[in-house]
């Protein structure tokens, strides 16, 4: 009896700690909903080449009755100039720049009834100055956020900033090698994954090949093979794994793309989610056919191609026999 009571007060106190230590993690969150509400000025980053003109946005996001902005935007002078900050959802805007000084001070008033939601302050047009590679810091220090009414209420904001990239990101190209690859822990079958087609279009070297692989695995090259080990069946159909593909340019840029990949069940030929007599029609269909410059022509032959080796023959064959009756299910 009393151990138990003893079992008890622990189990309470412990209860406590996971309370209290529950609390300490949530407070963040529930910090957060007040905070994501507030008023943010910022600017998007922008992407250049020397000697030519980009342009970026300034926007004061989620903002009631604003009627008066008065912001400064630093910049470095010797990476970028502003030509001209323009196209301002205010109905008056009034910029003066100062391209050694590397500042910007711009004012902006609205007459009606004030400006709501995401407001655009103004189109910013910069001139890359500067040499490839070269970077700039676009700060800003709000001067006045008022809003509309005679009273003159200030507005409370924090400022969001951004970078000028003298660098054009990497475009990354992804493909599959194999349309439809199969489940290859018991048989093996590698997906084949390239992204040698991938650029940089200033010609920038492409330092990293990132893949994660969709079902919990990564990778790292511009060509890889990875070997499934499970599949996504929706009840219906399969789904493909989302392999996303991230490159690095020398400069740091980053880009990323999304492709779909089929992984089917060992065996499982139609896609229909059982390995059957449907599944050896096929491999009969294209028996000793071969790929042609490692691509299969046809999705069905690609189908039937069941350990990806890039002819449709007997080690496909046994496959069905070895899994025959297996369902996704
Ligand atoms: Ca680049
Ligand atoms: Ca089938
Ligand atoms: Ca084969």
């Amino acid at each position: 009896m009393m151990m138990k009571r003893n079992v008890w007060k622990k189990k309470g106190k412990s209860k406590v700690v996971m309370l209290v230590t529950l609390c300490f993690a949530l407070a963040p969150l529930l910090v957060l909903p007040a905070y994501a509400t507030s008023t943010v000025v910022s600017i998007d980053d922008i992407f250049m080449v020397t000697g030519e003109n980009a342009v970026t946005q300034i926007t004061i996001n989620n903002v009631s009755y604003l009627g008066v902005a008065d912001i400064t935007l630093t910049f470095d002078p010797s990476v970028i100039h502003i030509i001209s900050v323009s196209n301002s959802d205010f109905d008056f805007l009034w910029p003066v720049i100062n391209n050694s000084a590397g500042t910007a001070r711009i004012g902006g008033m609205d007459y009606g009834d004030g400006l709501y939601g995401n407001v655009k302050f103004g189109e910013v047009t910069f001139k890359a100055v500067g040499e490839h590679g070269e970077i700039s810091v676009l700060n800003m220090s709000l001067k006045e956020l008022k809003e509309a009414g005679p009273v003159e209420t200030s507005i409370p904001a924090t400022v969001d900033k951004g970078t000028a990239y003298i660098n054009l990101p990497p475009v990354a190209v992804a493909t599959s090698l194999h349309l439809f690859n199969h489940v290859g822990s018991r048989y093996p079958c590698n997906a084949t994954f390239i992204a040698s087609d991938s650029y940089d279009p200033d010609n920038d070297l492409i330092t990293n090949y990132n893949w994660s692989c969709g079902d919990g695995y990564s990778s790292e090259g511009a060509t890889v093979e990875h070997e499934y080990s499970s599949w996504n069946w929706n009840g219906t159909g399969y789904e493909p794994f989302n392999v996303c593909l991230t490159v690095k340019d020398a400069g740091g840029l980053e880009t990323s793309t999304v492709m779909p990949v089929n992984v089917y069940i060992a065996g499982d030929v139609d896609g229909n989610g059982r390995v059957n007599i449907l599944d050896a029609v096929y491999i009969g269909k294209h028996w000793n056919m071969e790929c042609m410059g490692d691509r299969w022509s046809t999705d069905q032959q690609d189908r039937a191609d069941l350990n990806n080796d890039c002819v449709i023959n007997i080690l496909d064959a046994v496959r069905i026999g070895a899994k025959w009756g297996d369902v996704a299910w």
